[in-house]
């Protein structure tokens, strides 16, 4: 087992993926995944963290690989019933799923930090590696569209990401600190590598980054910095990503994703497909097949950024 200290930074689905590969190689004691809060919004009464959910289920091992978020073997009574009160239902929320959605917002009203309650939950559900909120104070991506500004759930879920967005604001990032496990583990000595998931960068990667005092950490830490491709050239890049980054202005490649974090990362993990494009990214490069749907294509990318890491390290030596 690798005891080599890792912080990763994560949004939902593609880093819940790649932490599970991490998961498998290293000593989870030395663990530490930071995930984006920018995607959470109170619903019906609620704090709902979808990221946060995802990298939960994802390591407890009861995630639903079907949608890519919520439990598996759900129930939809409370949709159902839901639906029949005249409810809001456009954000599908399954009985199982509610159940975590109805305490944590109970905890969160007696006074208890998200960090706190995100911990608990992960311990009573045998998660050995410590799963972080980037912050305890609440930010909320907010996305400005052609026609107004609205809420990242109801852009992404709602309107199924029709809207042209024309920039996204992270509302209360002013006011947010890192989190007191995402500030300790960035802190820890011997820190082998910080690895940014293959999350979407402008949606789930920025509201981390954006926390006043995160890059200052992530720089002193001192540890390689390796971003995971969230893109492969040569695939037609599925879902939002690609309309996303045309109406930011970055053209959905590769290139667009190591220009974004160009100031921050030390090494970037390129699909094996781009490897033509590898001398030209400016920064080095490991190639693999990112794709990653079984456990072992996620330790195969898992392992590449740890090794490119340890490569960076020797070279700083
Ligand atoms: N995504 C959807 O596209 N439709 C949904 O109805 C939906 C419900 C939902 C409930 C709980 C949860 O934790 C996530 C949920 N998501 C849903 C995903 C959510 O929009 C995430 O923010 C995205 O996966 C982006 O990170």
């Amino acid at each position: 087992m690798n005891e080599a200290r890792i912080v990763l930074l994560s949004g939902g689905i593609g880093g819940a993926k790649l932490a599970l590969g991490m998961s498998r190689l290293v000593n989870n004691d030395n663990l530490t995944i930071i995930v984006n809060t920018g995607d959470d919004f109170d619903h019906l009464g609620m704090r709902i963290c979808p990221d946060l959910d995802t990298m939960l289920y994802t390591l407890a091992g009861i995630a639903n690989s079907e949608f890519g978020w919520g439990r598996r073997d759900e129930t939809w009574t409370f949709m159902r019933v839901l639906q029949s009160l005249g409810g809001e239902t456009w954000f599908r929320l399954g009985d199982g799923d509610l159940a975590l959605h109805v305490e944590r917002t109970r905890r969160l009203s007696a006074g208890e930090s998200l960090s706190e309650v995100t911990d608990d939950i992960r311990r009573r559900w045998n998660i050995a590696a410590r799963i972080t909120p980037m912050s305890d104070q609440y930010v909320a991506t907010r996305v400005i569209a052609s026609d107004g500004e609205i809420g990242f759930q109801e852009y992404f879920v709602k309107e199924r990401c029709a809207p042209v967005i024309k920039c996204l604001r992270f509302a209360g990032i002013e006011k947010a600190r890192p989190s007191p496990d995402a500030a300790k583990a960035l802190r820890a000595p011997g820190l082998a590598a910080i690895i940014i998931a293959p999350s979407n960068p402008y949606l789930s990667i920025d509201p981390i980054l954006a926390v006043p005092g995160m890059t200052a950490a992530m720089r002193a830490a001192n540890a390689p910095i390796i971003a995971v491709t969230s893109l492969i050239e040569r695939r037609a890049v599925k879902g939002p990503t690609a309309k996303i980054m045309t109406e930011l202005g970055a053209p959905p490649s590769p290139f667009s994703i190591v220009k974004h974090y160009a100031h921050l990362i030390d090494g970037f993990i390129l699909d094996e497909r781009d490897a033509a494009h590898a001398d030209s990214l400016g920064v080095p490069v490991r190639c693999t097949d990112t794709l990653m749907v079984t456990v072992d294509d996620r330790k195969r990318v898992a392992q590449a950024a740890l090794d490119l890491a340890a490569d960076l390290a020797e070279r700083r030596s």
